[in-house]
């Protein structure tokens, strides 16, 4: 009973005491968006420190597994950083809790940070002030931006905070490597980083040795010049590319001394959006696959350098690499179902394909045209993976390029014991088309986007199908289109419905857009809040370029009077 009220009065110190070593900057505000909190790294050690106090607090309520922290700011530039939170299945955290994460990041002095805590606790059910064992764990990784330690150093003091919490530092890692070690601890199975690098190697590996025989391809097809975007990406990926039989890798943009700056005219973001080759590459690169990761290595696009004149790029976007996912794993399940005369068990194959409004509308199409079902979810990884785990293989994906393919276990189980019963079969399309599902399953990154697995896995599709990056481009033409940026006093007041494709308040603006909408063949426009950036985003898709800008821009102009 006394050690109890130890206990909690040493909860109560610690609180108060971390809240004053971390007080809110004067004038801050902090957001818990799609992406975490972000903002200017030199600001954010409060609400590092507090995300990093509410993960440990998540731990203890989730009696005591595993969750994770990640410092980074993604594809933003090197002075910005942020936190976020995985939870214990390695996918973002529980929407439920944000609205208490900002709470908390805003609380304005240590009385009230430490009464909001005491009352969540008590609400929420979480038996705070235990002592004596370790009831709440939580994996902290970060990227490569100055930033980091001292922000590491904030988040560390943050889960010291809740008594019995202990903090893991996994080290510099991506994004997508921490939420798998944290997905992987809570299962029971290895999760370093040796861990994570095996896996993809071998099964990378297991997957060129399911190459059909004339397939594969020639030395030019295996070469692959990958742009790290200065971040972690490229440091992770000279570290297995020696490991990766089949392919000849080159890593630009690094990530080392004198390289280059993080995310700075080169990554993921930057080729998608502009549309031009990343810093480092020229026209004689041309004919070379090319790819960019993003800073944290959670997005992944490829391109080629199409002119020796200027210094554009033919871009496949996150629309056509879930399009060639979508086309491999069902071309797999077909061959499994097509018995060829014997009765085969058939696989439960609900295979289900999520995109966002800002997918290419020539993507939907191409997609639907192969008898997949597409459905919407609005913009953000928490929506797209929530509605893939509905299925028995989700494959989802933004245009920027973040997305992956998600395996219910119930279809492994299935998996594996098809795969048993046809192993005196090795020869058989059948054995082989499940061998390779199962590989692709441990390949492809289950908790969240994953640079590094994504590529591993389209380039085995390009050779299993033995196909170039110019068969890949032409599965579809994309349609022009445009993004905007609109700067207004207040993005919240404009609320959406329907995946975000229409807006429902203020009244009248989804009428003005219908008209412009009306004015142009295949014309398509949408616009929405931002959830990471103060802005409100137009879109625009039409038949010409000219005609996707002049949309853009007269619905911009629409937002702008109405809301500027
Ligand atoms: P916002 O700022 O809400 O549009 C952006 C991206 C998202 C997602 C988040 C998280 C676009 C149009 N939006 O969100 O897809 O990646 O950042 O980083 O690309
Ligand atoms: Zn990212």
């Amino acid at each position: 009973m006394a050690a109890d009220q130890d206990h909690e009065q040493e909860q109560r110190r610690r609180l108060l005491a971390v809240a004053s070593r971390f007080p809110l900057p004067n004038g801050a505000r902090f957001s818990y968006g799609t992406a975490g909190f972000r903002a200017d790294g030199a600001t954010m050690a409060s609400a590092v420190c507090r995300a990093a106090l509410l993960a440990a607090l998540r731990s203890v309520k989730l009696a005591g597994a595993a969750v994770g922290i990640v410092i980074t700011a993604s594809h933003n530039p090197v002075r910005d950083n942020g936190v976020k939170i995985a939870d214990p299945d390695g996918g973002m955290m529980d929407q439920c809790w944000e609205p208490f994460a900002d709470t908390l990041a805003n609380a304005p002095d240590p009385d009230a940070l430490l009464q909001l805590v005491l009352q969540f606790a008590k609400d929420e059910g979480i038996p705070l002030g235990r002592g004596g064992h370790h009831t709440a764990q939580v994996l902290l990784g970060r990227d490569t931006r100055p930033t980091g330690e001292y922000l590491l150093d904030a988040a560390l003091q943050g889960i010291n905070a809740i008594v019995g919490a202990r903090a893991i530092d996994m080290g510099i890692l991506t994004t997508p490597q921490l939420h798998w070690m944290v997905r992987s601890k809570n299962k029971g199975i290895k999760a370093s980083e040796s861990d994570y690098f095996t896996q993809l190697i071998d099964s990378f590996r297991r997957l060129l040795e399911l190459v059909p025989k004339d397939k594969g391809g020639d030395d030019l097809s295996k070469k692959l010049i990958v742009d790290g975007a200065n971040g972690i990406g490229g440091v992770k990926l000279e570290q297995i590319k020696a490991e990766l039989s089949g392919l000849n890798i080159i890593v630009r943009n690094s990530g080392k001394e004198g390289e280059g700056i993080l995310n700075h005219m080169c990554g993921a973001d930057f080729v998608q959006k502009e549309r031009v080759t990343p810093h480092g590459f020229s026209p004689d690169d041309i004919g070379v696959r090319c790819a960019s990761l993003d800073g944290d290595a959670d997005r992944l696009v490829y391109f080629h350098v199409s002119s020796a004149s200027n210094n554009s790029v033919a871009l496949v976007d996150g629309d056509k690499i879930l399009s060639l996912f979508a086309l491999f794993i069902r071309e797999q399940l077909d061959i499994i179902s097509d018995n060829g005369g014997q009765a085969n068990k058939p696989l439960p194959s609900r295979l289900g394909i999520v995109q966002t409004a800002y997918a290419n509308g020539a993507s939907t199409k191409f997609l639907k045209s192969l008898g997949l079902e597409v459905v919407f979810t609005p913009t953000g990884v928490k929506y797209l993976h929530k509605k893939a785990l509905e299925y028995d293989i989700g494959i989802y994906f933004e245009a920027n390029g973040h997305g992956t393919v998600l395996f219910s276990e119930d279809f492994i189980a299935q998996l594996e014991s098809l795969s048993n019963e046809l192993c005196s079969r090795a020869d058989t399309a059948q054995y082989q088309a499940a061998m390779r599902l199962m590989a692709a399953s441990q390949l492809i990154n289950q908790a969240v986007g994953d640079a590094l697995s994504g590529f591993l896995l389209v380039e085995a599709i390009l050779q299993y199908k033995g196909w170039s990056f110019q068969n890949w481009c032409e599965l579809y033409s994309d349609l022009p289109s445009r993004q905007l940026k609109v700067k207004v006093i207040d993005r919240t007041a404009i609320i959406t419905t329907d995946a975000e494709t229409k807006v429902s308040q203020p009244s009248g603006l989804q009428e003005l857009i219908d008209m412009e909408i009306a004015n142009y063949a295949h014309g398509r426009c949408f616009v929405r809040p931002s959830g990471t950036e103060d802005v409100v985003r137009v879109y625009a898709e039409a038949s010409t370029q000219e005609a996707a800008d002049s949309l853009a821009k007269s619905v911009a102009c629409h937002v702008e009077s109405l809301l500027g």
